[in-house]
């Protein structure tokens, strides 16, 4: 249904959560990942029609809750308003100073975490760039609403659903955020579908970064194959997963596929890579919507990511995810060059649904 308009769902509450600052080389810099990004993709899509928006269904607490810890979800609604009640200034965002690390614990029985819920942030985070200010939580909690209602749009019919999420979800594990990222909407979609009767779910990630967080969930489940496209750890962002060699263990050996891929990777090779990690989904044959985790900082201009790939790619890349004839849940993940990520969003999109892609060079 060539002509059938894609449900795109937004909401508005990521405007909130506007983190300010992230450290990197340790000074503060503007964060990437802004607001500004959201609006750039939503602008794009209402600029170049075919697109229905609405904004998302609630979903409640449980599915965030199949997949994260209780621990987590309570540190991201409450520490907060635990930092305000301390006095903390309103106008800097909260980020971990001290963060226990596996060699911190070191096999000791430590007793207790920090009552006021701002000093325990560096037992459930991993980074220094992933800020929470007092809209971060309710941003999380509607990214998460954005997920599942696409999601939903698809057991309803649509071939295709974009829930244009913020902030993004793939680095966040089942008790830990960062990179970004607050509540792994993909994996609580995921999930949701498993609860929901599927026997096996797919995800594909074709964001710059490993999907740690996704990985980590899912690593010893064999009903839900993560495949990641990404930049070879060895010297990219998140460093410590991702290798080929991590296949996921127990039941789950075999179902966690890393593709990395290293700096400087272009259009064509990234295809050649996607089309391996299609086909392997094609061999797991899911009986759900594959779930797919949407970045574009693999694009040439993006300001942390080091691939090449232009507007141009992400219409043949969609095309090529077009090419599993299954339905798809597409995600917004990371992609940081926001004056390109728009028409980067439109191309990959209009490839996906089939619509105004660019004829083949031998036509
Ligand atoms: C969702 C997502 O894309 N999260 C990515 C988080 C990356 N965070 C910090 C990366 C720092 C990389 N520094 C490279 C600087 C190049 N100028
Ligand atoms: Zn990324």
């Amino acid at each position: 249904m060539p002509d059938a308009h894609v449900p795109v769902i937004a909401s508005d509450a990521h405007l909130a959560h506007d983190g300010l600052v992230e450290l990197a080389g340790g000074i503060e810099i503007p964060c990437y990942e802004s607001p500004a990004r959201a609006v750039a993709i939503r602008r794009a899509l209402e600029a170049a029609g075919g697109f229905a928006f609405a904004p998302p269904d609630d979903h409640g607490l449980d599915p965030i809750l199949a997949v994260h810890d209780h621990a987590l979800v309570d540190l991201l609604e409450h520490a907060w308003a635990d930092g305000q009640a301390a006095g903390l200034d309103p106008h800097r965002p909260l980020l971990p100073d001290t963060f226990l690390t596996r060699a911190y614990d070191g096999g000791m029985a430590l007793e207790a975490l920090p009552v006021r819920r701002h000093e325990r942030l560096g037992a459930f985070c991993f980074d220094t760039a992933t800020p929470l200010v007092a809209g971060s939580y309710d941003a999380a909690r509607a990214a998460v609403d954005v997920a599942l209602t696409a999601m939903q749009r698809v057991l309803d019919g649509a071939g295709l659903a974009y829930g244009l999420c913020r902030p993004p979800g793939h680095h966040a594990a089942r008790s830990m955020y960062g990179g970004y990222c607050l509540f792994n909407n993909a994996a609580i979609v995921a999930e949701r579908l498993v609860a929901l009767g599927a026997s096996r779910v797919a995800i594909l990630d074709v964001d710059y970064h490993h999907g740690n967080g996704t990985q980590s969930i899912f690593w010893e489940r064999s009903d839900v194959l993560y495949v990641s496209l990404h930049a070879d750890p060895g010297d990219a962002y998140p460093y410590f997963s991702g290798a080929a060699g991590e296949a996921g263990a127990g039941r789950g050996e075999g179902f966690n596929r890393n593709l990395p891929l290293p700096g400087g990777t272009d259009g064509a090779a990234y295809a050649t890579a996607l089309a391996d990690g299609l086909a392997m989904i094609d061999t797991f044959d899911p009986d759900a919507p594959l779930v797919l985790s949407l970045g574009f900082d693999t694009f040439v201009d993006d300001p942390i990511g080091g691939f090449i790939l232009r507007t141009d790619d992400y219409a043949r890349l969609g095309a090529l995810v077009r090419g599993l004839d299954r339905g798809v849940v597409a995600l917004q993940e990371g992609g940081y060059a926001v004056e390109a990520i728009g028409a980067n969003a439109v191309a990959f999109l209009e490839g996906l649904v089939g619509r105004r892609v660019a004829a083949p060079a031998s036509v």
